[in-house]
């Protein structure tokens, strides 16, 4: 399309959608015409996607997530389409402005963090690659809640992004599925002498798929994430009441029934044990599969062949249930045998550990899920029944080992063990991470099998995290090198032969600059806070987890600023600490902290005696747009959980590749971007992996030690409740308890001296102003190796033997 096919493409959709001229139009008449020509223009290579994977009977791969933190999509799908530099002057010469148009799109924030962010990057990456991958989950009517900050506490709004439409999706009702909840099962001998399961008088809700295209870079393939809708079945009958009490019990049925899509759950370290989760994982996960199924079909496949047309990955345990789901599908629908049918579901499922945290893995009590899934039920319980007796005949006498290793145990069932037991692979998401499911978490099953084993460290689309967000830089790179980076990443190593090119590296530092004075004005618009755009922006953005240890950089900003009264004179480099993330509505320490942040921020920020040599900013509402503007803006990229446990993180690449240089522990993809960039271009500090873990094990920590050996550590500690800080003495007592009295789980004392040494190296590297830029350079040179095209490349081959299939226009 040229610019001026694009023009008047535009205006007519403008007057067809709205009925008023360009004059007359609001922004957001403007934005929907935008997207509904979008929509148009990207519609005949969905269509031809979908044809060319039928014809050629391509190997299909299905994501199951039950979040997709996809953030907007306009700017990233006009450059996907190559259509961005046409369609922005296009607009403009209609006195239009792009990025008025691009504001006006609602964040698809369905997701909490990482593991939904993952999810987003992979599709990205799957059809950027040609490759046949789908996305399957739930469309929340509400996403994460909305971040609020009122008087310096978190308090969270919903976030009811669908208010005003959303231009990307397509419901297909002639699509729908229904899913049963509750009821009984009958078993009947069939005249063959087979038996065979009746599950009566359910309950049938009806599940709505409204699907989104996934554009692929520049190459014509347009893929399809599914979101699931729940919605009444039996719509009509609603409306048969016969007196108002009747009106009342429907209205709350309806209502009943949609409350299953209806929000995201906000807590991702705590599972509760609550039904509606538990539907809402049944819910996608049989509504994904029979979709599947019937699609499958209509190709006219023989069933034997299912795995090899289709693979379904499951991101974390809540699609576990595809196990059993697919199970029943297979006997109770297609009528297989078990032996056949537990081969092809197991051959068809592969499956990711997100995470280490034992709080964190999923349990479910045997008598409410019996209650709500009873066919279900009684597969996971024949699934048990002969893994243990499979162990058994394995490990004659060895109970324990079989009660740790059985599905159901103490009655609850295991989601991770239904997992891993039902599945062909089974990954940790770095190389750490996966280390510690072989040797610790799931080390029974990598002993009983270890060929399921495998990791695949994660990685982040370097179209949103680099073309996207960072356009300057993105400029620069493809003027120094081309743009074949763009397809191969990994070539961003050219940058390398800049290294000691002053006038280059000049450059980076330039658009370092330019970032950082978009978020200056930023800040200052939104919080009132003037910041000094040549102090070091050193951030911290991610959810809000005592694992993630806020807290010790927040006992860091409080030690710097004793110093600093100490002596304003202090030698050090201004600083901008800066901090987004949202803590769980019910996690009371990360609220704590939240607020323990802002306070800091309003004492240090209105004291005039220390300079401006110290600023803390909590930035309100973290979200995939806001870590767009922040990672570019960055010159240090705080990566500091308890080594062992952050399974891989995900920010500290986009850090990276933004030129962030990563002051971390040797914990998740750290170390693999230790490896990548050398240590010279990382600050690393504190207990090693296996140090936090042997403390774990056989003890010996006391944070009362630290307390009373480190002077620093100590006045800090008792600032939180001698009446320092400006609230109520007992405020932060909590924390106080829960650093010392409860012995300071995640070793935040422990680690505090070797920060703060850490912190003074950094400070000291940022000085020599050449040697900073090289080490960005480095950092920017190797990050091509978290693109997510690598491990999506690396999924491909050797978990889901998916190929690519090139769509030609
Ligand atoms: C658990 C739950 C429990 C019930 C309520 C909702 C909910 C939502 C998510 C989760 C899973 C949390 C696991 C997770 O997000 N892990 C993160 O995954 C990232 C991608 O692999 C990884 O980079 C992070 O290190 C890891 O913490």
């Amino acid at each position: 399309m040229d610019k001026e096919g694009f023009k008047e493409t535009y205006i007519r959709k403008l007057q067809a959608l709205h009925g008023k001229s360009l004059e007359e139009s609001s922004i957001h008449d403007q934005y929907i015409a935008l997207g509904s020509l979008l929509r148009d223009y990207i519609s005949p290579n969905w269509i031809k996607t979908n044809q060319q994977y039928k014809a050629n009977s391509d190997k299909q791969l299905y994501y199951f997530s039950i979040e997709f933190l996809l953030g907007k999509l306009l700017d990233m799908n006009l450059i996907n389409l190559g259509m961005k530099e046409v369609c922005q002057d296009g607009l403009a010469e209609l006195g239009i402005n792009l990025s008025v148009l691009l504001q006006q799109e609602p964040d698809a924030g369905l997701g909490n963090g990482g593991l939904g962010r993952l999810a987003a990057c992979f599709l990205d990456s799957m059809a950027a690659l040609s490759l046949p991958g789908h996305g399957c989950g739930i469309r929340y009517t509400y996403g994460l809640f909305e971040q609020k900050i009122v008087k310096n506490y978190q308090v969270e709004l919903p976030d009811n992004w669908l208010k005003d439409g959303y231009i990307w999706e397509y419901r297909r009702t002639d699509k729908a599925v229904e899913v049963s909840f509750g009821g009984h099962v009958r078993s009947i001998v069939k005249a063959d002498g087979r038996v065979c399961y009746l599950h009566e008088s359910a309950e049938a809700i009806l599940a709505v798929p409204y699907d989104i295209p996934m554009i692929g870079y520049q190459n014509n393939t347009v893929n399809t994430l599914r979101l699931w809708s729940a919605e009444l079945a039996h719509n009509d009958c609603y409306f048969t009441f016969r007196n108002r009490n009747d009106f009342v019990k429907a209205i709350e049925y309806k209502n009943s029934v949609e409350r299953i899509s209806k929000y995201l759950y906000p807590d991702d370290t705590h599972p509760e044990g609550r039904l509606l989760r538990l539907k809402q994982e049944y819910f996608f996960v049989s509504a994904g599969l029979q979709s599947i199924l019937k699609g499958f079909k209509s190709a006219n496949h023989k069933i034997q062949f299912f795995s090899e047309k289709i693979g379904v990955h499951i991101n974390d345990t809540h699609p576990a249930l595809a196990v059993p789901e697919l199970m029943r599908i297979l006997i109770d629908d297609e009528n297989l045998g078990w032996d056949e049918a537990w081969q092809i579901t197991t051959q068809t499922i592969s499956y990711t550990n997100h995470t280490v945290l034992p709080e964190a893995l999923e349990t479910w009590p045997v008598d409410m899920f019996q209650n709500l899934l009873p066919r279900i039920y009684m597969i996971i319980e024949e699934i048990n029944q002969r893994f243990c007796k499979e162990l058994w005949e394995h490990y004659p006498g060895q109970w324990g080992r079989i009660a740790d290793m059985a599905v159901i145990a103490d009655g609850v069932i295991h989601m991770a063990r239904l997992a891993v037991v039902g599945s062909h692979s089974v990954n940790g998401v770095a190389k750490l991470h996966s280390d510690i499911l072989q040797q610790y978490l799931l080390h029974n099953y990598y002993q009983y099998d270890p060929t399921k084993f495998h990791n695949k460290t994660n990685g982040i689309t370097h179209r949103r995290w680099l073309l996207k967000a960072n356009p300057q830089l993105t400029d620069l790179i493809s003027n120094a090198i081309g743009t074949n980076w763009i397809a191969e990443p990994k070539e961003l190593l050219l940058l390398r032969k800049y290294a000691k090119d002053t006038v280059f590296k000049e450059q980076l530092a330039t658009i370092k600059l330019k970032n950082k004075i978009k978020l200056v004005d930023h800040i200052y618009s939104h919080y009132g806070i003037s910041v000094n755009l040549h102090s070091i922006f050193d951030i911290q953005i991610k959810r809000i987890h005592a694992y993630k240890r806020q807290i010790l950089n927040v006992l860091h900003i409080m030690h710097l600023y004793n110093e600093l009264k100490i002596n304003p004179q202090l030698d050090m480099v201004p600083r901008t600490f800066i901090f987004a993330g949202k803590a769980a509505p019910g996690y009371y320490i990360a609220k704590q902290t939240v607020k323990l942040i802002n306070i800091l921020g309003s004492v240090i920020n209105h004291d005039k005696t220390i300079q401006d040599k110290l600023k803390v900013v909590f930035m309100e509402n973290y979200s995939v747009s806001l870590g767009e503007m922040l990672f570019p803006a960055a010159d240090v990229s705080e990566q500091i959980s308890t080594a062992s446990k952050e399974a891989s993180g995900t920010g500290n690449m986009k850090f990276m590749m933004n030129g962030a240089i990563t002051i971390g522990t040797l914990d998740g993809a750290n170390i693999e971007i230790e490896e990548a960039v050398g240590p010279e271009n990382i600050i690393i500090f504190g207990l090693t992996a296996q140090q936090a873990l042997d403390y774990y094990k056989h003890g010996g920590y006391n944070a009362w030690d630290v307390y009373n050996e480190d002077m620093r550590v100590k006045k800090v500690i008792e600032q939180l409740v001698n009446g320092y800080l400006p609230d109520e003495r007992e405020e932060f007592r909590p924390l106080y308890d829960y650093l010392l009295r409860h012995n300071d789980e995640f070793f935040v004392l422990k680690d505090f001296a070797a920060y703060v040494d850490a912190h003074q190296r950094l400070d000291h590297k940022f000085r020599q102003k050449q040697h900073w830029q090289s080490m960005c350079l480095e950092n920017i040179a190797h990050s091509g190796l978290f693109s997510s095209d690598k491990t999506i490349r690396e999924y491909a081959a050797e978990t889901w033997n998916l190929e690519r299939s090139i769509i030609r226009r």
